[in-house]
């Protein structure tokens, strides 16, 4: 399987993450990428490609132009005001404010974006966040182009990410422009499959409306877990998408047995939708020792998993999401790939 990866990812290394009220060394740091790189190569997935530029059309195309313009100057507007530490807003718009009027002030623009105040903004946000896309869009091309399957060792993730929020890690929702990328060039159905651990609340936004892409998610409920106000399994898609979003929700210590339940009948309705091509959120979070997470996978399950995602026979592209045991997220991504591959 042929992957994509860019190095670039390293120029987003942000300091602080906010986490109970302190400031921490953000969990989402670049060693993520650099586990999964390594035992790509380690287990001879040696088919590494640089993606080159990011394609801005499709990029474009889904996001808002406020949001994109935002995201690109954020660090200079943000340093241009006196601000001394990273991009970090103290308000978001909240109930009855509101919601069509982005602010000047830069700590308000930043707020008016944001979904989630644990993830800083810095100088090479934006570079990197191009960069993973630019890994996804590379992915499609592959896979567009006749491959069976292609694997975006996307850092920063993306399914947190509306078309006009950041947050939860993510910056530009590169699953969801790869879906759309796949409904351009002539596929009637995609679906989205989200298997990290936390519910892809951004995919889910942007395709809400829409019948021609499935979205389906396996994740922490949304009571006990991260993005908390989003992923109900009573959101099943709304007008022409009604029926085209499936969330399974599940509890605190959730294992193999009742995670893989949900999986397969996540397969199953991506089955019978008639999807052409697949895109994976790929997000190994639900690992058993995750820091973050309450999901009890082991690394052999991961592998089950991917067996599991082969069996739709579809083209299929891989985007990398979450995952923050650090040095056993490249183990785990790595079987799901091997376990698609049958290897
Ligand atoms: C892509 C992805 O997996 N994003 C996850 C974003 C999660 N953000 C909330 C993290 C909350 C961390 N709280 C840590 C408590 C540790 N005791
Ligand atoms: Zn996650």
């Amino acid at each position: 399987m042929k992957v994509f990866f860019s190095e670039d990812h390293r120029l987003h290394f942000p300091q602080a993450e906010l986490s109970g009220g302190q400031f921490v060394t953000p969990y989402e740091r670049p060693s993520r990428a650099e586990y999964v790189y390594q035992r790509l190569k380690q287990q001879g997935l040696r088919d590494i490609a640089d993606p080159g530029a990011c394609d801005m059309g499709p990029v474009r195309a889904m996001m808002d132009p406020g949001f994109l313009a935002f995201l690109e100057t954020a660090w200079d507007q943000w340093k241009a005001a006196g601000c001394a530490g990273e991009v970090i807003p103290a308000a978001i718009p909240a109930r009855r404010m509101q919601m069509a009027r982005p602010p000047r002030n830069i700590d308000g623009l930043a707020g008016y974006y944001c979904l989630a105040q644990e993830t800083a903004i810095t100088g090479g946000t934006w570079g990197a966040a191009l960069s993973s896309m630019a890994s996804a869009q590379a992915a499609q091309r592959h896979v567009a182009a006749g491959a069976r399957a292609a694997f975006a060792l996307c850092r920063p993730p993306g399914h947190h990410a509306t078309a006009d929020m950041y947050g939860g890690y993510c910056f530009l929702n590169n699953a969801a422009v790869v879906a759309q990328m796949f409904r351009d060039q002539g596929a009637g159905r995609v679906a989205v499959l989200d298997i990290d651990f936390h519910h892809g609340n951004g995919t889910q936004d942007i395709f809400y409306g829409r019948g021609d892409v499935f979205f389906a998610s396996v994740h922490g409920a949304p009571e006990d877990a991260f993005p908390y106000f989003l992923g109900f399994a009573d959101e099943t898609g709304a007008g022409a998408g009604e029926g085209a979003t499936a969330n399974y929700p599940l509890p605190p210590g959730t294992g193999y047995d009742r995670w893989s339940a949900a999986l397969d009948d996540a397969i199953a309705r991506i089955r019978a939708w008639g999807a052409e091509a697949l895109v994976v959120s790929l997000g190994v979070d639900a690992y058993k020792d995750d820091p973050i997470s309450f999901f009890r996978l082991d690394s052999p399950d991961f592998a089950d998993a991917g067996r599991r995602i082969e069996t739709l026979g579809l083209p299929t592209v891989f985007c990398m999401e979450g995952g923050y045991a650090i040095e056993a997220v490249g183990i785990n991504t790595v079987n799901v790939l091997e376990g698609f591959l049958g290897a």
